[in-house]
């Protein structure tokens, strides 16, 4: 296996550092990139609003996911943060040689770096335990390397690869740290990580979250959710503002509850039991032991306590899951946008889109027939609330038809 080691402060993490790896590991042909936060010298006064370690490494935790591809698996690593005192890559390096003993490490670094390597604490070892992999943020960087790669190779007997990544981000954690302060720096800044930034108002962003902008609200809901659900959230989001216009509902309110509907749905067991404990939600004794049915209600919870939602878009999240009888229009679009959104490839999806365009309470009642039957083919419990939904839809029709 080839393994790309690339460490940084990551105060915070940023679309250059992003590049420089996504750049690296494919040159590289890597199948695995560790990144790995360092740990800041305890005795070192931090400026206020500075995240903590473990804010760091979450945020790590982000930019890695958001890296992540099928060829490189990519993974944040806490070695370092694990460690007491500085962080020195000679004894990272050597406790991941043990780990990978029969693997090709790579050492990932920038121009400074690279060219100072010779006075960093114990290069020899450094050389020993991983080939270097050296790439140059400006254009003509690269002209010094191949002297440096000369004397590392005569000193320690080191293993260079040095290239230039064109179109690297120019950007330093300081600089951008400086921009957040005055309102700007987010174009540095992988969406998600400024979600985490904002939710968690580290560096002086100070925003009140009962009172966020569209882009505001998905980058912080955004950052609570791994890469693969992003595409999902984003269509969901198309597909209820679409709804809201054909059928009459406010669609910025359509837009949030959508943005916001499956921000917990990563969370554990634990995580989502212990939630809804602490906010008195609730549960139903099949909502204890069903995990799927439980974002539902801590996404209905969070969209309250952390971004003040007015309950009706609360409510629309609270039952997106389930439904339930007497569903309001937003609630219905919610729940049915949900399934009809444009990253969802079911066999289904083509009639269902269809559907809900021509009458909102076919669809609606169309998505619930389908959860039942999936639902029941994979032997799990069927809510009573989706039964309820359904029951209630078919009531409706048959007194319409009366009618
Ligand atoms: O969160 P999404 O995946 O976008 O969609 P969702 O909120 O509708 O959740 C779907 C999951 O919930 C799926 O794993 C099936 C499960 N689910 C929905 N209704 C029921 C259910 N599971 C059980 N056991 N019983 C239900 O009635
Ligand atoms: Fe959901
Ligand atoms: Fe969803």
């Amino acid at each position: 296996m080839k393994i790309g080691v690339y460490g940084g402060t990551y105060n915070p993490p940023h679309l250059g550092h992003m590049a420089a790896a996504r750049d690296a590991a494919e040159k590289l042909g890597l199948d695995l990139l560790l990144l790995i936060p360092d740990n800041t010298p305890p005795h070192k006064e931090l400026p206020a609003g500075s995240p903590t370690a473990q804010q760091r490494l979450e945020m790590t935790r982000i930019a890695a996911d958001r890296l992540q591809t099928k060829k490189t698996k990519v993974v944040a690593s806490d070695i370092e943060l694990k460690r007491e005192g500085r962080s020195y890559s000679a004894h990272t390096l050597t406790q991941l040689r043990e780990l990978y003993p029969k693997d090709e490490l790579w050492l990932l670094m920038g121009t400074d770096m690279f060219l100072t390597l010779h006075q960093w604490y114990r290069p020899d070892i450094i050389c020993q335990c991983a080939k270097i992999a050296a790439f140059g943020r400006a254009a003509g960087d690269t002209d010094h390397f191949a002297e440096q790669k000369k004397r590392l190779k005569k000193e320690f007997g080191a293993k260079v690869k040095y290239f230039d990544l064109p179109g690297l981000i120019e950007a330093s954690s300081t600089q951008i740290r400086e921009a957040l302060l005055e309102g700007r720096g987010r174009e540095l800044l992988d969406e998600s990580i400024y979600g985490y930034i904002l939710l968690h108002g580290l560096y002086g962003l100070d925003k009140d979250l009962t009172n966020l902008s569209l882009e505001e609200l998905r980058a912080a809901s955004y950052s609570m959710v791994k890469a693969k659900r992003l595409p999902h959230i984003k269509g969901t989001e198309e597909e209820c503002a679409l709804l809201a216009r054909r059928w009459g509902a406010d669609e910025t309110d359509a837009r949030r509850a959508a943005i916001l509907h499956d921000c917990t749905k990563f969370w554990n067991l634990e995580e989502q039991l212990q939630y809804c404990q602490k906010y008195d939600i609730l549960l139903d004794q099949i909502e204890e032991v069903t995990l799927p049915l439980l974002h539902a209600k801590s996404g209905a919870g969070v969209a309250k306590q952390v971004f003040g939602m007015p309950d009706a878009i609360c409510e629309a999240i609270r039952w997106h899951t389930t439904g339930k009888a007497d569903m309001t229009l937003l609630e219905k679009i919610l729940y049915i946008g949900d399934y009809a959104e444009p990253s969802r490839s079911y066999d289904w999806c083509h009639k269902l889109r269809k559907l809900v365009m021509e009458n909102l309470d076919q669809g609606v009642l169309y998505g619930l027939e389908i959860t039942i039957d999936h639902t029941r083919k994979k032997d799990n419990l069927i809510h009573y609330r989706t039964l309820e939904a359904r029951d209630f839809l078919l009531a409706q029709q048959a007194a319409d038809s009366v009618e």
